[in-house]
């Protein structure tokens, strides 16, 4: 199996985007932007900073457990153009946004307290200018929280390509694109790292209420055009760019793929026609027929501030549990001493295979072994049934005090270490530890099944096999994330069936669940009969036609990671 190199994730922002000059493609909705942006605040933007939503192809809700997953940025992105204010008030925000009517203008202001700084954001209702404020947390107590220098007062103007709610990830598109633009206008871009990006915006995301894993930020921050991009976070954070088994399809054409590269622009620049395209594309082989990920957003949102949250953070603590109850039935160490571990699955792995993993160490678990412990522990799962579980029996969950109990702590240390951080309600109060962790194991090894099947891709010498394979597993993908982890709901099960009747070698839901979009594979040719035929199938479909039917169901062409520029 032909790995590919991991991307660095080491050199400063600054290098990393000075080193690729000026490729970069400008696209009409930049020169609006900068022209509105000149309108309403006065003066040309400083800086444009770019962050895409993702598509993750396969590995849903292991991110969390910290097993690695397969996303891939799409073209879809949040731009933000900002310029530093001259005004005696520190650190102050005017930020607007184009859609204006969904999304009214916003001034705020953060305040230090005791070396903290402090931003109000509202967890109980969804606002647009959350994402903008979570951003800005990271860099204000990461630079600024010695009071010994201060925030510059920011102008910012937003547009955003990646539809909310849609499991493309515009959460983590806004909050890194915020991050960004707060480094961007305080010259803070020369001491962060892509890797450090991604580690503040993950943090930067939990200020908004979601305990999510670190999928989406590292997939809009390093991600390249024309790959996936094998993400792992243990031991270490890496990312791997994987080639997808993609032809060149009309509708996925290969020249425009590169627009987007990760750079700093100034969006006072003239338009440059490009001549460093190629030394920002990765080399992937493409083979005459290939497979094309065609997205189709189900039109339920997926509302991860209210309803789905609640069932994100339930999920977040279940997986948790079931981790800590695991190493105690087979017997693995657990907290040595004396603390209490909250422990992932991830790290259970290591501990079952006995090798010694420090986060942030060397990896030393091979994906043969890795391979080899998900099959293992997977079929150990089951003892996380409750006591009397039977052969047919549904009820496969474990009470509040069954689930302390299990884990070996004192109800006063459960609370704290499993649920003082979160707000969740079980349904029925059962906590389903068995099927969740099944869930984790199984997924976790379709994740590297798929990965090894796109790295063979260039050299099997029938590749409709091999997209049989990825098929089959994000149809398996998405029977796991219905049937064990429950994060579909019956609008995403019809339509992944329909895609699959409609001819996809595999269709699953992509992202949290709960609503948002599914992914298909298809075969290239067939794209446009496919899209036709969910149109005709899908009901919410039906009226939809040209630019709004496109918003809804698309191919997608895998995109680069995050970037802004600073101008001269
Ligand atoms: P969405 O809801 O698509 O942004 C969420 C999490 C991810 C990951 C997926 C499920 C956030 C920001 N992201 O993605 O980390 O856990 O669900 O695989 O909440
Ligand atoms: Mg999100």
């Amino acid at each position: 199996m032909a790995a590919s190199k991991p991307i660095p994730v080491l050199t400063t922002l600054e290098e990393a985007y000075a080193s690729l000059g000026s490729a970069l493609n400008h696209a009409p909705r930049w020169d609006n932007l900068a022209k509105e942006f000149e309108t309403r605040f006065g003066r040309k933007p400083a800086y444009i900073a770019r962050a895409p939503g993702r598509v993750n192809l396969i590995g849903e809700h292991i991110d969390y457990a910290l097993f690695g997953v397969l996303p891939a940025a799409v073209e879809r992105d949040i731009l933000m153009a900002c310029a530093p204010r001259s005004s005696d008030e520190q650190g102050a925000v005017r930020a607007e946004n184009l859609a204006g009517s969904k999304y009214s203008p916003k001034q705020f202001a953060p305040s230090l307290k005791d070396n903290q700084w402090f931003l109000e954001i509202d967890k109980t209702q969804l606002n647009w200018e959350s994402y903008v404020k979570a951003g800005y947390y990271g860099v204000l107590n990461t630079f600024f929280a010695s009071g010994s220098e201060q925030p510059v007062p920011v102008d910012i103007l937003v547009t955003g390509s990646v539809p909310a709610g849609s499991g493309l990830s515009s959460s983590a598109a806004m909050v890194v694109a915020s991050t960004l633009t707060f480094l961007a206008v305080n010259n803070k871009l020369d001491q962060v790292n892509k890797g450090r990006l991604v580690e503040l915006a993950m943090e930067n995301e939990k200020r908004v209420g979601v305990n999510s894993g670190g999928m989406d930020q590292a997939a809009s921050v390093i991600s390249l055009p024309n790959s996936a991009l094998y993400i792992t976070f243990f031991p270490t954070l890496s990312a791997e760019p994987i080639p997808l088994p993609s032809g060149s399809s009309p509708s996925v054409p290969a020249e425009t793929s590169t627009t987007a590269a990760p750079s700093l622009v100034s969006s006072t620049a003239p338009h440059p026609e490009d001549p460093h395209k190629a030394s920002v594309v990765l080399e992937v082989p493409r083979p005459s027929a290939g497979g094309v990920f065609v997205c189709a957003n189900s039109l339920v949102v997926s509302d991860k501030v209210v309803g789905a949250k609640t069932q994100y953070n339930l999920r977040v603590v279940e997986t948790l549990v079931a981790a800590r109850v695991l190493c105690r039935l087979l017997n693995l160490p657990l907290d040595q001493g004396g603390s209490r571990e909250k422990v992932t699955l991830r790290e259970v792995v290591g501990r079952y295979l006995g090798v010694q993993e420090t986060k942030g160490g060397q990896a030393s678990v091979s994906t043969e072994q890795l391979y080899k412990a998900l099959t293992e522990l997977g079929a150990h799962t089951g003892k996380l049934r409750p006591a009397t579980w039977k052969e047919g029996d549904e009820q496969l969950g474990v009470t509040m005090e069954e689930m302390v109990e299990m884990s070996g702590l004192s109800k006063e240390d459960f609370h704290e270490t499993y649920l003082s951080w979160v707000d969740v309600e079980a349904p029925n109060g059962k906590f389903q530890l068995y099927k969740r962790a099944a869930h984790v194991f199984s997924e976790a090894l379709r994740v590297l099944q798929f990965r090894q099947a796109c790295l063979q891709a260039h050299e099997h010498p029938r590749i409709d096999k091999i997209l049989q394979i990825l098929g089959a597993l994000m149809n398996e993908s998405q029977q796991s994330c219905s049937k064990l982890f429950e994060c579909s709901c019956p609008e995403l099960d019809q339509l992944t069936t329909l895609c699959r009747e409609a001819g996809a070698y595999g269709s699953r839901l992509t992202g949290a669940g709960w609503g948002g979009c599914t992914v298909s594979l298809v075969a290239e040719s067939e794209v446009d009969q496919f899209i036709a035929k969910i149109k005709a199938a899908y009901p919410p479909y039906k009226n939809l036609e040209g630019e709004a039917l496109h918003e809804v169901i698309f191919a997608t062409k895998p995109s680069s990671g995050a970037f802004g520029e600073r101008s001269a």
